[in-house]
């Protein structure tokens, strides 16, 4: 999968993207991704990317001019990109469908703003969509693209190495992820749940898939609408309710 980043921070995000099975993806060839300096596309001795706001207001807004000189860059080095996503609050919410579904992409490309905002015509003329990682305000697109690509990349066959754990990740049932345990058995006090220990391969999967269950619907019910839930699932959390 071929990923292009814009932003005016690219050391933020040659470091998001060093590590880990997303840095290890990189240099085994599964993951091409380019990191773009917006002041490399502009054309003033001073490389400026930003400007007062039309209309008055506080900050300042970013330039269209080196968005499009790098768009321009990217579609004639790198190719056609089948999205073009710009990071904002205003974006709709990225969720790990939207991950699939970007995942399904050969090429992205993501916009990171900073400032008050990106002039519209950006918006308009450039990006095929809008995406927010959540409610609270960043100071930059930057994290936010951070997250998209390392939620994206995951999802590529290949790049986490074992594909049961990407199966067995919360949100691929729709569920909370049950308590995980390593050794040793007791630690300061505290035990290892006995079935754990026990070696009963269907009793152990039985309490994981009910402790999955059980706390989704203590901490997230508003999972269970979207989760896919098999016969005993159906039964426990009918009884829960009661
Ligand atoms: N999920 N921010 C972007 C600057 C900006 C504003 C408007 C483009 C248009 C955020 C979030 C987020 C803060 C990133 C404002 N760029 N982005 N930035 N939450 O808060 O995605």
């Amino acid at each position: 999968m071929k990923l292009d980043i814009i932003t005016i921070f690219p050391r933020m995000i040659d470091a998001g993207l060093a590590e880990g099975v997303v840095g290890r993806a990189r240099t085994a060839g599964l993951l091409d991704i380019g990191v773009h300096n917006l002041r490399d596309f502009t054309t003033d001795k001073h490389h400026v990317v930003d400007d007062v706001p039309f209309g008055g207001g506080p900050g300042m807004v970013m330039k269209p001019e080196p968005f499009f000189a790098a768009m321009t860059w990217i579609r004639e080095h790198r190719g056609a990109p089948e999205a073009v996503i710009l990071l904002t609050p205003a974006g709709g919410r990225f969720t790990q469908d939207g991950a699939r579904r970007l995942a399904a992409f050969r090429h992205v490309v993501l916009l990171c703003g900073r400032y008050e905002g990106i002039d519209e015509r950006v918006r308009e003329a450039l990006a095929t969509e809008e995406l927010s990682i959540g409610d609270y305000v960043l100071s930059g697109g930057e994290v936010p693209a951070l997250a998209v690509v390392d939620a994206v990349a995951r999802l590529v066959p290949g790049v986490v190495g074992d594909d049961q754990s990407v199966e067995a990740d919360s949100f691929t049932r729709g569920l909370l992820d049950y308590p995980h345990y390593t050794r040793p058995a007791e630690f300061e006090g505290r035990q290892v749940p006995d079935v754990l220990l026990s070696g009963h391969h269907a009793e152990i999967r039985r309490w994981r898939r009910e402790t999955a269950l059980r706390r989704t619907v203590e901490r997230r019910p508003d999972l269970l609408a979207g989760a896919t839930l098999d016969a005993d699932e159906r039964e426990w959390l009918k009884r829960s309710k009661s």
